[in-house]
């Protein structure tokens, strides 16, 4: 038993976001749908980095509210949140000074997103984590399988990468926006034992009460894991009860904001996915996909008021 943790596992319910100005191109690339998930369009529609930046330029999320957000997540009986802060397409959601492919100098918009949103969760008492991609990066030099976009994408090593841009970026965000809980890495590629190190003696020496999830290090390569797992859209049919754990799920099928995909889980089924979980000993983190303007679909508010009302009839506050 690890004290760390006794708030996540009193949590039970948690909100994933997924945002970023992949959400700008709604899933489609000169009129074509791209395959998978929306968030990875950059990658899987290869599209070249300068074209993906000017149309960043447009990301104007003049509808934000992230004192909705929270609220709404409050209301659905969520206790906790997690933010992309950055994915793989590199795009900080934050004022950076080790990358300018961030919200404050990439966009129009200007401001940093993610600092009224810790704001927020710190007026609610939401606990607050941040998701951020630190092995994948297509723009600012880190991993990926092969780039289509050599000419354009930053001219450093992986390790170089790691150094002058992952690491620093995870001190601003461990710097500046009050109390963190959740470290949210996304995804292990390449991170091997001597790669994970800095990562893992900055949290442990420096910031001991943050949880992280098990994708900071290659488990493959014997880096180190994390505190609790997270199976990605199901539910495991045997989990080990001594483990902590947290299934992440979208409500549709995609995690940032796909303009076609209206395929979305009933209530009931969310309600049963959530029950499930904690009758598992485990949290459910229930994903959105905000819009680029910032508003959220209507069938996730829907969904999410949906908890609230359920939640007003069967938990206790
Ligand atoms: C995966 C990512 O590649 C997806 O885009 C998404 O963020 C999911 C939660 O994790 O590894």
């Amino acid at each position: 038993h690890d004290p760390r943790m006794d708030w996540f596992e009193e949590a039970k319910f948690g909100l994933f976001i997924h945002w970023g100005v992949n959400a700008i191109w709604e899933g489609v690339y000169h009129g074509e749908e791209t395959p998978r998930y929306a968030e990875w369009i950059m990658h899987n529609s290869r599209i070249p980095i300068p074209e993906y930046r000017e149309v960043a330029k447009d990301f104007y999320p003049d509808q934000y509210d992230p004192e909705y957000w929270v609220k709404l997540a409050k209301e659905a009986g969520m206790k906790y949140l997690v933010i992309t802060t950055k994915h793989h397409d590199g795009f900080a959601l934050f004022d950076s000074q080790y990358s300018d492919w961030n919200a404050v100098q990439a966009t129009k918009w200007g401001k940093d997103l993610i600092k009224p949103l810790a704001d927020a969760c710190q007026r609610e008492g939401i606990k607050l984590g941040f998701y951020y991609s630190h092995s994948l990066d297509w723009v600012n030099g880190g991993y990926v399988k092969q780039h289509w976009d050599p000419e354009h994408a930053a001219p450093i090593s992986f390790d170089e990468y790691l150094q002058q841009v992952a690491y620093p970026q995870v001190t601003e965000l461990l710097e500046n926006y009050g109390a963190v809980d959740i470290m949210w890495w996304d995804m292990p590629k390449a991170m091997s034992v001597e790669r994970t190190q800095p990562f893992k003696t900055l949290l442990e020496e420096q910031y001991p009460q943050i949880i992280q999830n098990t994708r900071l290090g290659n488990r493959k390569m014997g880096a180190f894991c994390g505190d609790f797992e997270t199976p990605e859209q199901n539910i495991p049919e045997f989990v080990q009860l001594d483990k902590y754990w947290e299934s992440c799920m979208t409500m549709n099928h995609n995690w940032s904001y796909r303009k076609s995909d209206q395929d979305w889980k009933s209530l009931k089924d969310l309600l049963i996915n959530l029950t499930q979980s904690v009758s598992k000993g485990g949290n459910y983190l229930l994903n959105i996909g905000p819009k680029p303007d910032g508003s959220i679909p209507q069938a996730s508010i829907e969904r999410l008021e949906g908890f609230a009302d359920w939640m007003s009839v069967n938990a206790e506050a």
